[in-house]
């Protein structure tokens, strides 16, 4: 039962300021201490190196930050595949979803064929070509699916399938992200599905689609929530999931004894109320590890 965690302080995927500080703020909510109680050796990694405030604000082509991004997703990479190798359950702490392109580096590498379930806001399936932003935290998806930027797409050496990942929570896709969910025929549970089936049918069919897979990543993005719940977020969007629902969805989660590593991303402490977001990141990594209400 050990567990491990890495803080990846990076806010070089986005614009705004302030997610850098999203591991120290999941820290100071308490993390390693519901952990512990729950049962698990809990051994904190501390945090990868971040090139970040160095100021180079370096742009290629349509992409912010190439090079620091890349940099750290190799350093993310390489820590979560140390903590497989001490059969620990990795959890990643951020930090922007650019963060992702690392995590999911090792994971895919370490699996024969992984599952991952994408609890967001957004698709953060965007190429250089269609991105608006030019953010990479809107990207990792797509990247670690093999399409983007050959320096991000390199990082990992095995691709994810279309067919192994389930969207959850989705209400902000851009256009270039309509198409590819589309193209690919991928299993997207929007805002309306939700409303529509409940939260208990959305994991059950998302367990199902995922049946075949060896393992399942949970990747959480709090923008997931409505920003009622969850204001310490760069990109918040209205019409979110609730507080409830994603306890649901982790209980539900932690029931199956299908995920083998997860991360809590986004969480901006300067944007926050009182710690609010980090509080709820928490509670909700309790629950998916395992902690029940009696
Ligand atoms: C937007 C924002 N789709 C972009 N993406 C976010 O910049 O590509 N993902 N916030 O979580
Ligand atoms: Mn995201
Ligand atoms: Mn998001
Ligand atoms: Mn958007």
């Amino acid at each position: 039962n050990k567990l491990a965690i890495l803080g990846v302080p990076m806010d070089l995927g986005q614009a705004r300021r302030g997610v850098d500080m999203g591991p120290s703020a999941i820290r100071y909510a308490g993390v390693a201490g519901r952990l512990k109680k729950l049962g698990y050796t809990v051994k904190d990694y501390g945090n990868v190196t971040v090139d970040n405030g160095t100021a180079q604000e370096e742009t290629h082509g349509n992409l912010k930050n190439l090079i620091a991004v890349t940099q750290t997703s190799r350093r993310i990479r390489d820590a979560v595949k140390t903590m497989l190798e001490d059969n620990s359950f990795p959890l990643v702490l951020g930090g922007d979803h650019s963060m992702s392109i690392g995590t999911l580096a090792a994971m895919t590498a370490h699996y024969n064929n992984l599952g991952v379930i994408w609890y967001d806001a957004h698709g953060d399936l965007n190429v250089p070509a269609t991105s608006p932003t030019g953010n990479i935290h809107g990207m990792p998806l797509a990247v670690n699916l093999g399409y983007g930027h050959d320096m991000l797409t390199q990082i990992g050496t095995r691709k994810l399938k279309t067919e192994n990942v389930v969207l959850i929570g989705v209400r902000d896709l851009d256009e270039g992200e309509r198409a590819f969910i589309r193209e690919h025929n991928m299993l997207a549970f929007t805002m309306h599905e939700v409303d529509v089936l409940g939260m208990a049918a959305v994991i059950e069919q998302t367990l199902a689609h995922l049946a075949h897979t060896d393992g399942i990543h949970l990747s959480l993005d709090l923008d997931a929530l409505d920003p009622m719940y969850c204001p310490g977020v760069g990109t918040p969007v209205l019409g979110g999931l609730t507080y409830r629902e994603s306890h649901l969805a982790m209980e539900l989660l932690a029931a199956s004894m299908r995920i083998v590593s997860a991360e809590f991303v986004e969480v901006n402490p300067i944007l926050d109320e009182r710690n609010k977001t980090a509080e709820v990141a928490v509670a909700l990594i309790a629950s998916l590890l395992g902690d029940t209400l009696l």
